[in-house]
């Protein structure tokens, strides 16, 4: 049955040089990874009353919060039931599922532990990301993982970075896709420091250490970031160090977590500057506000630039578009959906974008008739075709997606102690 609201955007589209069956063909093929750690605040299976530190924090306590693998399991389910296109896991180590009482540090963590993670991702037809987890952990010693002047300490994490890797390569084996694997570290000082090369130097070699190891279908990166709370003075992980270290070790890139600059900055302009010289780029995609990083993702100017970038550099199968925010305070079923769904009209809204004539008004020094364009652009029909997609996607309208997050809350959400 055809949409008349449909019909008639898809013609007003067509007048601008834009067509929107191809656009609606490469949305429902861009994969997202979405990150596990909204369903549980970040805590993880380690221990039941876990601690998040490592400069990042949820705030909140909205009832209903996953605490097992089968809660967190079946909350990510109800959320994707609710999301069409392309989607992945994006996981933590510190969401190892451990069978029969077993336990394992993070340093000799294996594939086994994480299998449980691959029946899930096979029956829901995922690809999984991996990250390892450097933070929320005893070794992790006045605030330093991989920088540590402690060997002991710099030794731990390196394993952990290495046992890390091979479970990454065996989530792309098992799964048939590659594997992102993150390097994120906490590391930082809350004060002046009195060196900041010497925590970068151990960085580098720390690195070095791990990825040494050549691993079929893993994608290695690192993620910068310009402070964390009650780390505000230093960052050794800057992100200066990591582009000239992904730069200069091919094979490695340079994750942009779009939360992690000056709050001036606009992140969107590193997609195309990083496309220069990366065959790939993966992103974290999040709502940076004032001090925080991590709001749920919403339909902004900072999200519409940042897809922007990706669709019109030709990004669509370069840049490895992941999410990374967490809120305690609302629903968090309902936190995945509308942060996925937003990533996903603000990539549809760019694929709408008739770039090719805008691109030629620039370059013949068109300016007038280029903001005139852009202006006239932002009201355009595009919700009756995001409509459409959910539509022939099989998931709900966006007037209809809440009642069913809500009946999930009311029928098991609630119900956890
Ligand atoms: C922290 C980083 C990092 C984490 C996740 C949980 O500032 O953004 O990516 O959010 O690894
Ligand atoms: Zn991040």
């Amino acid at each position: 049955m055809s949409n008349a609201a449909f019909e008639l955007a898809k013609e007003r589209y067509a007048s601008v040089g834009v067509d929107v069956e191809k656009a609606l063909a490469l949305l429902g093929k861009t994969p997202i990874s979405i990150h596990c750690w909204q369903g549980d605040d970040v805590i993880g299976f380690e221990n039941a009353d876990g601690e998040l530190t490592g400069g990042i924090q949820t705030t909140g306590n909205y009832p209903g919060k996953a605490r097992t693998p089968a809660e967190l399991m079946a909350d990510f389910e109800k959320a994707i039931s609710l999301i069409g296109g392309v989607k992945r896991i994006n996981l933590h180590a510190s969401y190892a599922v451990f069978e029969n009482g077993e336990k394992a540090e993070r340093d000799a963590l294996e594939p086994k532990h994480f299998k449980a993670w691959v029946d899930f991702a096979k029956k829901n037809g995922l690809g999984i990301d991996f990250n390892p987890t450097y933070f929320s952990h005893p070794m992790v010693r006045d605030g330093l993982t991989l920088s540590s002047p402690d060997e002991e300490v710099r030794a731990y994490w390196v394993r952990h970075g290495i046992a890390c890797r091979r479970i990454a390569a065996y989530f792309a084996k098992e799964l048939g896709t590659h594997s992102l694997c993150n390097v994120w570290i906490p590391d930082g000082l809350k004060d002046v420091p009195a060196d900041r090369l010497g925590p970068r130097m151990r960085l580098k070699k720390s690195l070095d250490e791990i990825f040494a190891e050549k691993l079929d279908g893993v994608i290695d990166c690192v993620e910068s970031k310009v402070f964390g709370i009650g780390l505000e003075a230093y960052t050794v992980g800057s992100n200066e160090f990591y582009t000239a270290y992904a730069a200069s070790h091919p094979g490695v890139y340079n994750l942009i977590d779009n939360g992690h600059y000056h709050p001036s900055e606009d992140a969107s302009d590193k997609i195309p500057a990083m496309l220069c010289h990366f065959d790939c780029v993966p992103l974290h995609v999040t709502r940076p506000m004032r001090w925080d990083s991590d709001h749920v993702v919403r339909l902004n100017d900072d999200l519409k630039n940042i897809a922007t970038e990706i669709v019109r550099c030709d990004g669509l199968e370069k840049v490895l578009i992941g999410l990374d925010y967490f809120d305690a305070s609302i629903n968090r079923v309902a936190a995945w959906v509308c942060g996925v769904r937003n990533m996903q009209k603000a990539l549809l809204d760019a694929l709408l974008t008739p770039h090719a004539v805008l691109c030629i008004l620039q370059d013949e020094s068109r300016f007038t008739e280029l903001m005139v364009m852009q202006e006239a652009l932002k009201t355009m029909p595009m919700g009756a075709v995001w409509e459409e997609f959910c539509a022939r996607q099989n998931v709900p309208a966006d007037s209809e997606w809440l009642p069913v997050v809500m009946k999930y809350e009311k029928e098991v959400l609630l119900k956890r102690g």
